[in-house]
């Protein structure tokens, strides 16, 4: 892992409605990232939600409110949804904070004396969907082209402010092509060097006839695209140059779904070098979350809701779930049933199952107290799975560094499966048995730490029946010392499982 400060965003979510699982996608990745980086050095990890914008007036219209009473009213259920999901942001940034527009106003205004800013007329076609300018010759039957959305688009004819985005074109080529890793998944990285090589236009960056956005000095609103990435700075203080944002900027990984991966990764390259800022080390655009073939999204209707669900299974199998059902730039499908046999089968029948037996046997066998174990065969072979889960984590490969603690946890029922612990106590084996109950509780401690960044409420739930002090986390290569449970300690089982069946 890199040694200087960490820091992770996701997209800040448009309050026009409720939050569903694409939201808690993102949120819980990020988490996880943030978890494991928090555990190792100092880590920053920002959320929020972008209030402003024309979609936004309209879901509050449609409700009869104002913006802003909408606003407030809805930011409840966007963090109580992180709170349900155990997703422990160091910030939540609204755009309708005055911290956030005023520094807003300060960028537009430096934007402006550096040249890169300029007063012009825009006539075309916006979506207010995506809150997206389009081309005429970009629309399908005169329509938005964006497959998701197709709705219809209207026509502007403003005097606006615009951003010199063209002249940045042929540095981001040469960008993208002297780092190659800066735009991940390949399959983002190489659509956004096709829409550059395309050529790009200057950016309208205002709205002559809005109220509803951040003021701009001389009348209208910041172009609400604009403001929603700039939250990634103001939330670090930059205008004033905050100890915050000398920290922790550039990020290391902004998170956005694939669909949002042009604004990341074309305009706010570019409206950051405008700036004279470095950009981050890097962008992941993820897959989407589909239900029957189609994205799940707000305009579709077609949502899960994450907080019925997290009642049902269980906020962290729907974690796990997320995070270890497809590579984390792929699309996958949700199903109940899918989630229902991750938590039946790797979550309840392995790791569940594991921890019940290996206390249980404890429990029978040494009162529940911890053994002194000979040297483990089973600590040896996995050595360096701290090493391995952790590059896999830097590497935003969930799922395969979920994939890997698995082996471990496959390994530790084999050990009960082959030693069976009941026929060395019957043949008073005490050397063989205490070795094989101290593999298990060490292994149980090792999973604790190894699970934290990904299940937080599990893995303190098997630290407490472990009878540890402190917490779980993930400093692997501190903590994953094999034999560093002390024999002697006392666990404290729970009647309850970590995962009853469903
Ligand atoms: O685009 N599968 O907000 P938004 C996976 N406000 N992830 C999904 C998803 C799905 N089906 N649906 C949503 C916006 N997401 C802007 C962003 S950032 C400066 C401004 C996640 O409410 C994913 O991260 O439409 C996606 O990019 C984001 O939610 C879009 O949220």
């Amino acid at each position: 892992m890199s040694e200087r400060a960490f820091y992770v965003t996701t997209p800040i979510y448009y309050i026009s409605g409720n939050p569903h699982i694409g939201h808690v996608y993102t949120s819980v990745a990020a988490d996880t990232l943030a978890r494991y980086h928090h555990a190792n050095g100092p880590a920053f990890f920002l959320t929020g939600t972008d209030e402003h914008g024309q979609k936004v007036a309209a879901a509050a219209a449609e409700a009869g409110m104002t913006p802003q009473a909408w606003t407030d009213a809805l930011v409840v259920k966007w963090k109580a949804i992180c709170a349900r999901y155990d997703v422990r942001y160091d910030d939540f940034i609204r755009t309708t904070e005055p911290r956030h527009a005023r520094q807003c106003v300060e960028v537009f205004e430096r934007l402006k004396a550096s040249g890169n800013v300029y007063l012009g007329k825009y006539s075309g076609w916006y979506c207010t969907n995506d809150e997206t300018f389009w081309l005429e010759s970009k629309l399908i039957d005169g329509r938005c082209p964006n497959p998701e959305c197709g709705r219809e688009v209207q026509w502007l004819s403003e005097d606006n402010w615009f951003f010199a985005l063209s002249k940045y074109r042929d540095r981001l080529l040469a960008y993208y092509r002297e780092h190659p890793q800066w735009v991940r998944p390949e399959r983002a990285y190489n659509e956004m060097v096709a829409t550059l090589e395309g050529g790009l236009e200057d950016l309208c960056i205002s709205r002559v006839n809005l109220d509803w956005g951040v003021p701009l000095p001389g009348g209208g609103v910041m172009y609400v695209w604009l403001d929603a990435l700039l939250n990634y700075i103001t939330a670090l203080d930059y205008a004033s140059d905050g100890e915050r944002f000398r920290t922790f900027w550039p990020a290391n990984v902004q998170l956005v779904g694939k669909e949002i991966a042009r604004f990341h990764t074309i305009i706010w390259p570019a409206v950051l070098w405008a700036l004279d800022l470095a950009l981050p080390e890097r962008v992941f655009a993820h897959g989407w979350i589909t239900l029957e073939g189609q994205k799940m999204s707000k305009s579709l209707g077609n949502v899960i809701d994450p907080f019925e669900i997290a009642d049902r299974f269980g906020s962290d199998s729907i974690r796990y779930f997320l995070l270890r059902e497809a590579p984390f730039g792929s699309d996958f499908s949700f199903s109940e049933e899918k989630v229902r046999l991750r938590r039946n089968g790797d979550l309840g029948n392995d790791l569940g199952n594991l921890v019940k037996r290996s206390l249980a046997m404890l429990v029978r066998y040494r009162a529940g107290r911890v053994p002194t174990g000979a040297h483990s065969a089973l600590g040896a072979r996995f050595t360096d799975l701290g090493k391995r889960a952790g590059t896999a984590i830097a590497a935003l490969e969930f799922r395969e560094a979920l994939e890997a603690i698995w082996e471990f946890v496959t390994a530790l029922n084999r050990t009960i499966d082959e030693k069976r612990p009941w026929e060395l106590d019957k043949r008073g084996d005490t050397a063989a048995l205490d070795t094989a109950l101290y593999e298990l509780c060490e292994g149980l401690r090792w999973l604790a730490h190894l699970i934290a960044p990904f299940m937080p409420t599990t893995a303190r739930g098997i630290w407490t029946q472990l009878g540890l002090e402190g917490e779980p986390h993930g400093a692997w290569s501190t903590e994953l010392v094999w034999g560093r449970l002390e024999p002697g300690s006392v666990v404290a089982p729970s009647d309850e499982p970590l995962f009853p069946r469903l």
